[in-house]
């Protein structure tokens, strides 16, 4: 990394930004805006404005420019068997903001992505309704629909983790996680439309909603969250749901475990009771630090990350302005304050979110500060609504063990050297 070009690229932004006002000189610190001599980018004619760009027919429907090939999701080969019931992962390091493009958001399915036309997609409700019901996707789009925003994370994300830092990049750590804005038609218009009476008491009753995939996926869902919050979606981000995603139709559940988040939805059954399946009976289960089991533990407790820096986004310039970057999230509702540390957990200071928490959604946090080139323990820690506050390591083994796989949402470390490098680590 040299100084040099740190220099150069600094003075490019002075110049751009407009160091005639002042504005930029005062944030990139005294000097940094100052010229260092010709830079052809500016002194020279460059080809991009001489000759003439692409025609507006070259990418109907575009994709990133090519020297953004490396933001893209990305599988860790040896964590499954085979790729059809696998996953990838979002590369969080490399976004900004909260949405996640539905083309870079990981993708988890047990049996592979299938493909279903709209036109041969059916929805059943079944079970203890007054009226069981078929609808097709055209039946849907007229019901009142509604668009919310929330975050669907793997139970699984940060899995790895348990007993000692081992994938280095917040993208492998982390990012089995995305946020999108869910077009969709409350789970509870068409419970209604189908007739709960016959159900009785809705208390302890339960929805079994399975996908039209070969794994079906088949989770059960309490009736007071199936009523409560959870959509039948069928865009994401503005448009259809990608295949990988349960194109035409997924159910969303919002702030719980995603493997409820059926995909390829078609066919939710009011019973009796929970139905026991495999997702969430020998899967999704949470092995405890004296060996027994803890079950349904569907929602997703606070957690959060620092993106950037981090392993795959390491420092490129030198000592002076540094932003810190990642995302928080809560599953009991908004994030209210997120703090950073720099050494390690011993000292914190509060990071400014981006926007004021939103209801299970990610949160862009924010620390503006200067890096003088010295080595860095970094951490950052969320607190939710309900004043509950992300763990550490250390508080989350005492409850958990060393054997638990889902549900890790303690507090994440990166050693940041003075070459600008991080690296996965834990402290004590
Ligand atoms: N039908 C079906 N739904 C499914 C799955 C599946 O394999 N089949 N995988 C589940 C799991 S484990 C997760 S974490 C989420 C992932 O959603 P995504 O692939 O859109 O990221 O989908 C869930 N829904
Ligand atoms: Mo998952």
């Amino acid at each position: 990394m040299s100084h040099d070009f740190v220099k150069k690229s600094l003075t490019r932004r002075g110049v751009l930004k407009g160091a005639a006002s002042g504005a930029g000189a005062a944030v990139l610190g005294a000097g940094a805006a100052r010229a260092q001599g010709p830079d052809p980018l500016i002194t020279e004619k460059q080809d991009w404005a001489t000759g003439l760009g692409d025609g507006v027919d070259a990418t109907p429907y575009g994709l990133p420019i090519k020297y953004e090939d490396d933001v893209v999701r990305r599988n860790v080969p040896w964590l499954t068997a085979d790729p059809i019931s696998s996953i990838n992962f979002t590369p969080i390091h490399a976004l900004d903001g909260t949405i996640t493009p539905q083309g870079c958001a990981f993708e988890r399915h047990h049996s592979g992505a299938i493909e279903l036309k709209k036109e041969d997609y059916r929805l059943m409700i079944n079970g203890l309704v007054d009226t069981p019901l078929v609808f097709s996707y055209a039946d849907l789009e007229r019901f009142p629909r509604e668009n919310r925003v929330y975050f669907c994370e793997c139970a699984a994300n940060t899995g790895m983790e348990w007993a000692g830092a081992q994938l280095n990049g917040a993208q492998f750590t982390h990012g089995m996680i995305h946020n999108m804005e869910y077009t969709g038609i409350p789970l509870r218009t068409l419970l209604e439309e189908a007739g709960l009476a016959a159900a009785g008491d809705l208390k302890d009753k339960w929805v079994y909603v399975e996908g039209a995939d070969a794994s079906s996926n088949g989770r059960s869902i309490p009736m007071d969250k199936a009523l409560d919050d959870v959509l039948v979606a069928f865009k994401a981000n503005g448009e259809a749901l990608r295949k990988e995603h349960g194109y035409p139709v997924r159910l969303v559940v919002p702030g719980w475990e995603g493997n409820m988040w059926v995909k390829w939805l078609r066919r939710i059954e009011v019973t009796e009771a929970a139905v026991e399946s495999r997702e969430e009976t020998s899967k999704y289960t949470d092995t405890l630090a004296d060996g027994t089991s803890r079950k349904w533990t569907w929602v997703m407790d606070a957690k959060s990350v620092v993106t950037s820096p981090s392993p795959q986004s390491p420092i490129r310039h030198g000592k002076g302005p540094l932003v810190i970057t990642g995302l928080a999230w809560s599953g009991r509702g908004a994030i209210t304050r997120v703090d950073v540390s720099k050494d390690g957990g011993k000292t914190w200071e509060t990071a400014r979110l981006a926007q004021e928490g939103q209801n299970k959604a990610l949160t862009r946090f924010y620390l503006d500060t200067t890096w003088d080139g010295e080595d860095m323990l970094l951490q950052s820690r969320a607190m939710d609504e309900t004043g509950y506050v992300q763990p550490t390591k250390h508080q989350l083994r005492e409850v958990r063990g060393e054997n638990s796989v889902y549900h890790n949402n303690c507090i994440q470390t990166w050693h940041v050297k003075p070459n600008g490098e991080a690296e996965n680590v834990e402290v004590s």
